[in-house]
């Protein structure tokens, strides 16, 4: 696997070192892949996106998304390390059926302007680089999508500004947020994965309730496969990932994954990676961990992917 210079110093991307990485990854696979700028951030950083698949305009549609949250470095990795191993297993299966019948879109860095942040000034900074009104900065992307946006007034999805839960003045304030809701309304993916650390969960909606999925068949396809994928990644490193509702977890109004199944009717998953608790590291650890972690989501975002692209319309 190839990583771009200064990202090797560390052995996480850079905003710079990303950049350079998925612009490779699409100059090297023409044929299957396209880098698209799907926005800007709040300081004008680009927010990049790469579409892999044999054709444009199939109907079974996957996005993967990574590190809406700054600090959480390693959920920048398993998205883009996913995106390399399609692109380079694309001619034998199950990868090259997939590229047949459907796309992967894979946006691993959400929060570049966060993500800079975390390297030169605030290693444990959270929210978007947004200057607030009342002189504090940052929303946090991951609770300023509009399904049921602001519905909650707790601690873990906050109305104070300097809070590092701060949901914004409104729901879709953020460019950031902006930018991946004019990607899902345009290419209506059938299966949402949204990358965080840590805790190691597979969360499924809803986080703005303690109520489940109302729809049966909804909640049993977004439990099962999420037991499944728990399954799947305990028999890579003996790891335990909790498959659970995200409400479990604590309350979250206006995230990512209650939007894209709420609005859109996705199959969602946000997925905490390593480590399990604060203890073992939190959001820093070395790099590594990036292989392992990322060895063990795969089978798990493999079994994502088949169920979504087999998914009845
Ligand atoms: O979407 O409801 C969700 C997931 C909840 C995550 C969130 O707060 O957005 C969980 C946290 C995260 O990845 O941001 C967990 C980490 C450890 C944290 O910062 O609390
Ligand atoms: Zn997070």
């Amino acid at each position: 696997s190839t990583f771009a210079t200064d990202a090797a110093a560390t052995g996480y991307h850079t905003v710079a070192s990303l950049e350079e990485d998925v612009r490779r990854l699409a100059e090297e696979h023409p044929e299957i892949a396209e880098l698209h700028e799907i926005g800007r951030s709040v300081e004008g950083r680009p927010l990049w996106a790469l579409r892999i698949g044999e054709r444009r305009g199939s109907t079974r549609k996957v996005a993967v998304l990574g590190c809406h949250h700054a600090r959480e470095w390693l959920a920048v990795e398993v998205p883009h390390l996913l995106a390399e191993h399609l692109l380079e297993n694309s001619s034998s299966d199950p990868v090259q059926r997939w590229l047949q019948q459907g796309e992967v879109w894979v946006a691993p860095m959400v929060n570049p302007d966060g993500h800079e942040y975390t390297r030169t000034d605030h290693r444990l900074w959270r929210k978007n680089r947004r200057p607030n009104r009342d002189g504090s900065v940052g929303v946090d992307p991951n609770r300023n999508y509009g399904y049921m946006w602001g519905s909650l007034d707790v601690s873990t999805s906050s109305h104070v500004p300097s809070d590092a839960t701060y949901v914004g003045p409104r729901a879709f304030s953020e460019p950031e947020v902006r930018a991946v809701r004019d990607l899902v309304a345009r290419e209506r993916f059938s299966g949402v994965l949204s990358y965080h650390s840590y805790s190691q969960l597979i969360l499924y909606p809803w986080g703005y309730t303690a109520e489940r999925i109302a729809d049966q068949s909804d909640f049993a396809e977004h439990r099962d496969l999420a037991q499944e994928m728990e399954q799947l990644i305990r028999k890579v490193h003996g790891r335990t990932y909790v498959a659970q509702q995200s409400s479990e977890l604590y309350p979250t109004a206006g995230d990512t994954t209650d939007w894209t199944y709420g609005e859109y009717d996705a199959v969602s998953f946000t997925i905490e990676l390593r480590p399990a608790s604060a203890e073992e590291g939190g959001f820093i650890l070395p790099s590594s961990e990036i292989r392992p972690c990322w060895e063990e989501n795969r089978p798990a975002a493999f079994e994502f992917i088949e169920r979504v692209l087999e998914r009845p319309e």
